[in-house]
């Protein structure tokens, strides 16, 4: 007789998966058929009929983290119902590479808080700031939430605990996500002392990440309101191609486009912001630099540059 339970996947390592139920130690089971790619997080049907177990159904996911690489989709994690996005200016982060996790996040309608790492580094906040400041939608439009952590200091997660005690709920899925180096793993061990997961030093040559964490992997952890939930760690990435999202989609991670639109819209209504006339975004610039708001003239060129980046297709 079929005996199937449903179980969380923990990682995937090509045809071998872990995963793990309220009913079973963690175990690896096979897949059935060649369609089914299941990721961290997935819920999936294992049939315990036979052994090992096998995974016969990926069950629907509520979103995906995901990036596109040329043809090939990357699934980072399913499933997620806050994603921590880490930055740091240790080695500085790339202002293009965060917005574009943020257009991807939003897509998916996935809430997410920026995380300013390593802020013991007084030195590098500065650039941590600036930095942001080309990711945050400007124009006094709200921005988006950030939080200020320290893997090195003891008091260095305590604005990220209090935060994560008022989300808090039974089976929280909190995903863990940016670039190499950033700082993931180290807050997960530090959220989830079991976890043991690897960490090392950036190279101070390259100013870059090691791409240490080379698979997605979800650990159970206590949240801090005291709740059971889930902990995803994620590779960091060099590149983060969008090119499955529209141009609406895109323009979420740029909210200004849409404000500047509606006191006096761009001539064309589907202006790229490039060079086209009768642009908003350009008038914008223009009217920033008139008032001498150089701050102001600087952000918003700097934030066309990356929209643009984000149009050109990759
Ligand atoms: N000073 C300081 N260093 C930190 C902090 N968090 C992490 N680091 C260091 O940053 C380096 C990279 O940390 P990892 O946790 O491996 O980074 P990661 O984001 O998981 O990187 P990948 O797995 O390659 O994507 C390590 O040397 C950590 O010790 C922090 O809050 N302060
Ligand atoms: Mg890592
Ligand atoms: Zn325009």
């Amino acid at each position: 007789m079929t005996r199937m339970i449903s179980a969380r996947v923990f990682s995937a390592h090509g045809r071998s998966v872990w995963v793990h139920s309220d009913r079973e130690e963690p175990m690896v089971c096979q897949l059935s058929g060649r369609a089914l790619s299941p990721i961290a997080n997935d819920q999936v049907l294992l049939d315990f009929s036979v052994q090992p177990p096998v995974i016969r159904e990926v069950q629907p996911r509520t979103n995906v983290f995901r990036r596109q690489e040329g043809s090939r989709t990357k699934i980072l994690a399913a499933n997620i119902d806050l994603a921590l996005v880490l930055v740091s200016g240790h080695p500085g982060f790339s202002p293009e590479l965060a917005v574009r996790v943020v257009a991807s996040l939003l897509a998916e309608s996935i809430p997410f808080v920026i995380v300013k790492n390593k802020w013991d580094l007084e030195s590098a906040r500065p650039l941590t700031e600036a930095l942001l400041r080309q990711v945050q939608p400007c124009m006094s439009l709200p921005a988006w939430p950030t939080v200020m952590t320290s893997c090195k200091r003891d008091d260095g997660l305590d604005g990220l605990k209090s935060l994560l005690t008022q989300l808090g709920r039974p089976g929280l899925c909190v995903a863990l996500a940016g670039q190499s180096g950033m700082g993931k793993s180290s807050l997960l061990n530090r959220l989830a002392p079991h976890a043991h997961a690897q960490t090392q030093t950036i190279s101070e040559a390259l100013q870059t990440g090691k791409h240490t964490t080379t698979v997605s992997r979800a650990y159970s952890w206590i949240q801090p309101s005291g709740q059971p939930g889930f902990l995803i760690d994620t590779p960091g990435f060099q590149q983060f191609g969008l090119s499955h999202l529209s141009r609406s989609e895109h323009a979420l991670a740029f909210p200004e486009w849409a404000h500047l639109n509606s006191g006096q819209p761009c001539r064309f209504h589907n202006c790229r912001h490039d060079q086209e006339p009768g642009c908003s975004v350009l008038s914008a610039i223009s009217r920033a630099q008139e008032a001498g708001d150089r701050e102001l003239q600087v952000t918003l060129e700097a934030r066309r540059k990356l929209w643009l980046a984000l149009e050109a297709g990759s």
